[in-house]
């Protein structure tokens, strides 16, 4: 697929790769378009056993600033139905690699809720979070509400969604949103690093590790106790547990094949 609205990399000697919001002039605004061809970028990386872990990042000014309002304007409820976004943003979610944002300037709306659905977030200095879908007379549509409350608690979620207001790159760090501030010049080698130390381990153990880390948002303790401990058995049946072991013992660096 040729990629309008996004670039793709990938090194695959690191096991990286990189995906790039490209609509610079529009801040990145999530058009229908990108989202396709994001959603079509993250499974094709999905699939590649190469690749061991994707970031999503923008340009130093945006990260993304919201689903494009432009095109989203005249739309009725039953227009929003029958086109069905939430398919495209349920198949991105369902991304069973480790995926990492790494942001910059703005990240609101929809660009917020993108980046809450990654696994981890770096934020340079200058990054701003919001979801200020109320001022233009909704609401968080793509989980703003319900992962932004998570991550940062009710108090100031709560203040977010109803009146629009930014966060600073500080404030999101101080709440819980994001894992780390670095300064702008770094903030996407720093992902970089991050990712690289995520790729190094077993793809097994690591898929199975996000896939429970995730289920303690949408099950109650014991559920997720449970499952838990079903993956943990689940590791022992793989060649990376041996390697990764023995390794230990024998006093070298395990190299894990994902099998
Ligand atoms: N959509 C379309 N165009 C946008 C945009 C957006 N969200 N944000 C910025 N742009 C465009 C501007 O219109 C402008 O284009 P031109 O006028 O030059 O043609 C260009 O980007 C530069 O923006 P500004 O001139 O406004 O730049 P400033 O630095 O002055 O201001 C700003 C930056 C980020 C504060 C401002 O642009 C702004 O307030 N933007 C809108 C932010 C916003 O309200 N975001 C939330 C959008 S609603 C769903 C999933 C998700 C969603 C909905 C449904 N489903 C699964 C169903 C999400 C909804 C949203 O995100």
């Amino acid at each position: 697929m040729q990629y309008e609205f996004i670039t793709c990399e990938s090194a695959y000697q690191s096991h990286i790769a990189l995906v790039r919001l490209n609509r610079p002039k529009e801040l990145n605004a999530l058009n229908l378009q990108l989202m396709q061809e994001l959603k079509h970028a993250l499974q094709t990386l999905d699939n590649n056993e190469d690749v061991r872990c994707i970031i999503i990042t923008g340009n130093e000014k945006a990260f993304a600033a919201g689903a494009d309002i432009k095109q989203m304007e005249s739309r009725t409820a039953i227009d929003m139905l029958i086109i069905d976004q939430f398919e495209t943003w349920d198949q991105i979610r369902k991304t069973k690699k480790p995926v990492i944002a790494a942001v910059s300037g703005f990240c609101l709306g929809g660009g917020c809720e993108l980046a809450m659905t990654c696994d981890m977030i770096i934020a340079s200095e200058s990054a701003k979070f919001g979801q200020p879908e109320i001022k233009i007379g909704i609401m968080p549509g793509a989980g703003g509400t319900q992962r932004l409350t998570r991550a940062v608690g009710k108090a100031l979620a709560m203040e977010m969604v109803l009146t629009g207001k930014f966060i600073s790159a500080e404030e999101a760090w101080q709440a819980g949103l994001v894992n780390r501030v670095v300064p702008e010049e770094v903030y996407l080698e720093e992902a970089v690093k991050l990712a690289n130390e995520v790729a190094q381990q077993s793809p097994v153990a690591i898929r199975l590790a996000k896939e429970s880390v995730l289920k303690a948002f949408d099950s109650g303790l014991q559920e997720g106790l449970y499952f838990e401990r079903k993956n943990f058995y689940m590791c022992f049946a793989s060649e990376d547990q041996k390697e990764g072991m023995n390794a230990f013992v024998e006093k070298r660096k395990p190299n894990f094949k994902g099998k």
